[in-house]
């Protein structure tokens, strides 16, 4: 066999292979100063009915009630708890949120506020004080891809699998998670902080090279979803950035998604956003528009200063 690695320096990121610090012991609120809002968000009610039902004939959506109902089972049994914490509008936290709800893991949901951060995400993630968290019983996990292939092992024997189970098909799946970081969600950010004219249509050049790439990479998948028949990894990674491309148009004045550039993005978007586990936690686009430009006034009067 013979393997070809094309490759420069080996690179260690920055604190890679440091563990989380022990999470605070529960309960974990009780005289915080700072308490996030919290709500117990378990399976859609319409998944968990579907458990009577024999599953193997049925459609991918619908087959996930048992795998909801199986979840919630295994969690009560193993005494095991989830909790995430973050906000909103959080493409990266909403990932997580996407992935618990597919795989139909019952999780508490902690709103943060980001103006006014709680003890408990400053605890959680102290390295970088960033949402999301997911904490597992008493073990915290920060960083959304990271958290979304925790899930995927932990819970491997739970719900619906997100990666593939070939090798090459996992890697590749990495692949396309890394570029939508990298090509789409990076300069898509810095498109939206940019100070001049010139900037801001250098990173939108970018935004939407990445977004045609994605198209071609859907047309390639014959497939309604990046994952195949089913949602899987790359869907729930690019789904968080589904409503601020969708408010691009709004926020700096170019259709990111649209049905002559990109039909197949438009498609998935609408399939996507139909799925039990999405509809209930996909954010509104009017609103996420209004948030967006009241705070990028406020980083523009700061600039200013
Ligand atoms: N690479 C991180 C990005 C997380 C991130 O940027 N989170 C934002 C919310 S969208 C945050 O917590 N920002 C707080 C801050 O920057 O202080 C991930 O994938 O989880």
């Amino acid at each position: 066999m013979a393997l070809l690695v094309l490759a420069s320096a080996p690179s260690n990121p920055a604190g890679f292979g440091q563990s989380a610090p022990s999470a605070p012991k529960r309960p974990l609120f009780i005289g915080a100063a700072k308490r996030p809002s919290a709500r117990l968000v378990s399976a859609p009610a319409s998944l968990r009915l579907r458990l009577v039902v024999g599953t193997s004939s049925l459609p991918p959506a619908l087959r996930l009630g048992s795998a909801a109902a199986a979840a919630r089972t295994n969690m009560e049994q193993l005494g095991d708890e989830l909790k995430v914490l973050g906000t909103w509008r959080s493409p990266f936290a909403l990932r997580v949120r996407l992935a618990l709800n597919f795989k139909g893991l019952p999780y508490e949901y902690f709103e943060e506020d980001l103006d006014n951060k709680s003890d408990l995400l400053l605890k959680s993630n102290p390295f970088i004080k960033k949402l999301p968290v997911l904490i597992h019983n008493n073990n915290l996990i920060c960083e959304s891809l990271v958290i979304l292939e925790y899930i995927e092992e932990k819970f491997s024997d739970v719900g619906p699998a997100l990666l593939p189970v070939d090798p090459y098909e996992r890697a590749m799946a990495r692949f396309w998670a890394r570029y939508i970081e990298d090509k789409l969600v990076a300069p898509w950010l810095k498109m939206f902080r940019a100070n001049t004219n010139e900037e801001k249509a250098e990173w939108m050049r970018e935004t939407v090279e990445a977004v045609k790439t994605l198209e071609g990479a859907l047309s390639r998948k014959l497939a309604p979803f990046f994952g195949g028949d089913d949602v899987g990894y790359v869907d729930v990674v690019l789904s968080g950035m589904i409503a601020w491309m969708q408010g691009t148009k709004a926020l700096c004045g170019v259709e990111l998604l649209d049905t002559t550039k990109t039909p197949l993005l438009v498609e998935w978007t609408e399939r996507f956003a139909g799925l039990e586990g999405a509809k209930e936690v996909m954010p509104d686009v009017d609103k996420l528009v209004e948030f967006a430009k009241i705070k990028r006034a406020k980083m523009m009067a700061l600039d200013n200063n």
